[in-house]
């Protein structure tokens, strides 16, 4: 049984009293309060972009969570936010938190969960009278999903060197809008970002609680687990290029047709992952004029790819690369491969994993494909992950869910967390 007599390694039906102790936190009230925000009602899905309106939102929910609970908070230069409980110049923070962005059409928990479940953790805290030895900050990480840059955890890479300023600044959304000046437009300076050692200094662990993403822990019936890594993943555009024409007087024979190369290639990184034993997806492409009635010009795809060994990503990566080119020959068209975004596989550190963990009543253990700024920032201290589970074993999707008395129970295992480490 964990401190606070609760246990979560075994999935028993939560009696009624989790709902009970948490109270002086409402959960529920913080989830409704963030649920419409940026929610696309046609499909249930969220659409919560860096720097957009719907983002911004959210971010002014963070800072009345914050203001309530009498935190500090503030934005860094990278467009992170951080609410303090203690003071943050005392050094050795335990900071715990997630992501407000979204994929397009994600689903409510991904990212969120971590943040409401860092203020729910801190209010059970408070409720049962405990103070920290050290601060403890909540954070909410910038575009941790991409979705609007391309690369990934581009607030934590930033904060913590993995990306150059130069190099981020000049990244563009799909509108040709470049990072800087979407930054700009939400009243944050661009020419500010980049490594924040100081603040890095200041912080001696990171734990972030997430949805899970797969469906390990309902099969295992576990509503918390704990993380173990990451598998190593990339993203990688793929750039066709043929000769636009007419679509009806063209021969066959006389065609250098992009969309054709595009196509073989998502069969065959379909093909090459199955045979190396990693995932390949493809889902996102622009095909240029994107006309009915005209032979593309260019097609431009993103190829997402992850697997448990990096050997079975390169021979993937591989395999895929030597196959297109082959195409390319055959149909009369160029390619190219860019990496955009690349996480190397990320082991949590053994020690703040074994404390949370028995903090938190040694639960099930999990390993996953989804990337997160606690292996961005793996790089530069400890950090460790909660899992909470997620009965669909759906993600990036408007079905994404978790049950609210697992979600509690997880606010309950975070608080424990972080009472070990901040005691
Ligand atoms: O893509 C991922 O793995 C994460 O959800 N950003
Ligand atoms: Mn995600
Ligand atoms: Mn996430």
């Amino acid at each position: 049984m964990t401190p606070s007599g609760k246990c979560y390694g075994h999935g028993h039906a939560h009696p009624a009293s989790y709902a009970a102790s948490l109270e002086g936190v409402d959960f529920e009230k913080m989830w409704r309060e963030l649920a419409p925000v940026g929610r696309y009602d046609a499909t249930g899905g969220y659409r919560r972009y860096a720097y957009t309106p719907a983002e911004l939102e959210c971010r002014a929910w963070f800072r009345e969570q914050a203001v309530q609970r009498g935190l500090d908070v503030e934005t860094d230069r990278n467009g992170n936010m951080w609410a303090w409980w203690g003071d943050p110049s005392a050094g050795g923070a335990i900071a715990t938190g997630s992501h407000l962005d979204s994929v397009p059409d994600g689903g409510a928990y991904d990212g969120p969960l971590g943040v409401v479940s860092a203020f729910a953790a801190i209010d059970l805290l408070r409720a049962n009278g405990f103070t920290p030895s050290r601060p403890i900050a909540v954070a909410a990480f910038a575009e941790e999903e991409g979705a609007r840059f391309g690369i990934a955890c581009l607030g934590s890479r930033l904060l913590a060197g993995a990306i150059t300023p130069e190099a981020a600044r000049a990244l563009k959304d799909d509108d040709g809008v470049t990072f800087a000046d979407a930054m700009s437009a939400a009243g944050f300076d661009p020419d500010g970002i980049g490594e924040d050692n100081e603040r890095l200094s200041r912080i001696s662990a990171y734990v972030e609680l997430h949805i899970e993403q797969g469906r390990a822990q309902i099969d295992m019936d576990a509503p918390v687990a704990v993380g173990t890594s990451i598998w190593p993943h990339g993203r990688w555009r793929m750039e066709f290029t043929g000769r636009a024409d007419h679509a009806g007087t063209t021969r066959l024979d006389d065609r250098a047709d992009p969309m054709l190369t595009y196509a073989n290639t998502v069969l065959a990184a379909r093909k090459k992952a199955r045979l190396a034993g990693a995932v390949a997806t493809v889902g996102r492409i622009a095909c240029e004029p994107n006309g009915t009635n005209a032979i593309p010009s260019r097609v431009r795809a993103w190829l997402d790819a992850r697997a448990t060994e990096l050997s079975a990503l390169d021979e993937t990566l591989d395999g895929l690369k030597e196959a297109t080119l082959a195409r390319a020959e055959r149909d009369g068209t160029e390619v190219s491969f860019t990496q955009e975004s690349y996480s190397p596989e990320v082991i949590f550190d053994a020690d703040l994993r074994q404390r949370v963990s028995r903090a938190v009543g040694s639960p099930m253990e999990l390993s996953t494909g989804a990337g997160h700024d606690a292996g961005v920032l793996s790089a530069r201290m400890p950090t460790a992950m909660l899992f909470v589970r997620n009965p669909t074993g759906i993600s990036h999707a408007p079905n994404e869910f978790a049950h609210m008395d697992d979600c509690i129970t997880g606010a309950h295992a975070l608080a424990d967390a972080l009472k070990e480490l901040a005691t």
